[in-house]
């Protein structure tokens, strides 16, 4: 199923055709790329944490600042009138109805332990990214750059893997019985959102074939893509967590969604093929009020 487009109400300035469409995947693929590419080359020797945010275990590196920076240039310098909503330095108006979503490091604490599962994730949303279920993305890319494998995808346009410059379409796995499904989720940087997430991770563990914890909600978006796990969950993220990772996810076939008929968000993400979505999504409805 992959994302529906309804540009009504959205004050686009240009009509959302493939041919921009397109244009906006290989933008977000660009920028995701050189981003990368920054943040392995230029990785401080001895990086620290310059500051943390919802907690103490919320960190923020120089590297997720520059990586943002130069984030905001390539989008901008490409295309001037569209908005920004960035992990580190919020939100910057635009004229165009394209807003760009960005994670300059999805999987920090990843990053700070030079543990290999962070990437750059980059998507182009249509609607009001800063409310929940008032956006969607059109375009975007997750960008690995320690295997230098980028994951794209436009609307309607299918979900693909660049490796070594080759374009490899990716699709999620036909699995059918939520006991036999390798599920991956993640944990809040809040002690109480922890405590609450543990719970439902409890419950759940007896349930499902095992649980994977990569700690970067965008690659666990892609791994449901490609298949390399069957599906995922996870509350409490930010839009540019899950911006990109959702269309991408979508595209290759998976359901992606929040909980109780509400759009994917800070409440929820479930992204899994259709044949668990609805058996693993009726068990987090069932298990919501531990959240
Ligand atoms: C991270 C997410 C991850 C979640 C972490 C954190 P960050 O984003 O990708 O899924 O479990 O708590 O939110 O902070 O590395 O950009």
């Amino acid at each position: 199923m992959g994302a529906t487009v309804n540009v009504s109400g959205h004050g686009l300035s240009e009509p959302l055709g493939q041919q921009l469409l397109g244009e906006l995947e290989d933008l977000a693929v660009a920028a995701a790329r050189a981003a990368g590419q920054f943040i392995v080359a230029e990785r401080p020797r001895g990086l620290g944490v310059v500051g943390t945010k919802s907690s103490i275990n919320d960190v923020v590196t120089v590297m997720d600042q520059q990586s943002e920076n130069l984030l905001r240039a390539h989008l901008l310098g490409a295309r001037p009138n569209d908005a920004i909503l960035g992990e580190e330095d919020g939100a910057s108006e635009g004229t165009s109805g394209i807003t760009w979503v960005i994670d300059p490091i999805d999987g920090t604490v990843n990053y700070l332990y030079q543990i290999p599962a962070y990437c750059v994730s980059v998507a182009a949303v249509i609607g009001d990214a800063g409310t929940p279920g008032q956006w969607q993305p059109v375009a975007g890319a997750v960008c690995n750059p320690l295997t230098g494998e980028v994951y794209h995808a436009r609307v309607r346009g299918g979900a693909y893997i660049l490796r070594d410059e080759r374009d490899t379409a990716i699709e999620v796995n036909p699995v059918d019985v939520l006991l036999e499904s390798l599920v991956a989720t993640g944990f809040g940087y809040r002690a109480e959102v922890r405590a609450r997430q543990g719970e439902v991770l409890a419950a759940i563990l007896p349930e499902i074939r095992d649980i994977r914890r990569a700690g970067s909600a965008a690659l666990d978006l892609c791994a449901v893509a490609c298949g390399t796990v069957d599906a995922y969950y996870e509350s409490g993220l930010n839009p540019w967590d899950l911006a990109a990772g959702w269309l991408i996810a979508a595209e290759a076939g998976a359901v992606v969604s929040g909980l109780n008929h509400i759009a994917p968000g800070a409440a929820a993400v479930v992204a899994a093929g259709p044949g668990i979505h609805g058996s693993l999504l009726s068990r987090l409805e069932a298990l919501a009020p531990l959240r």
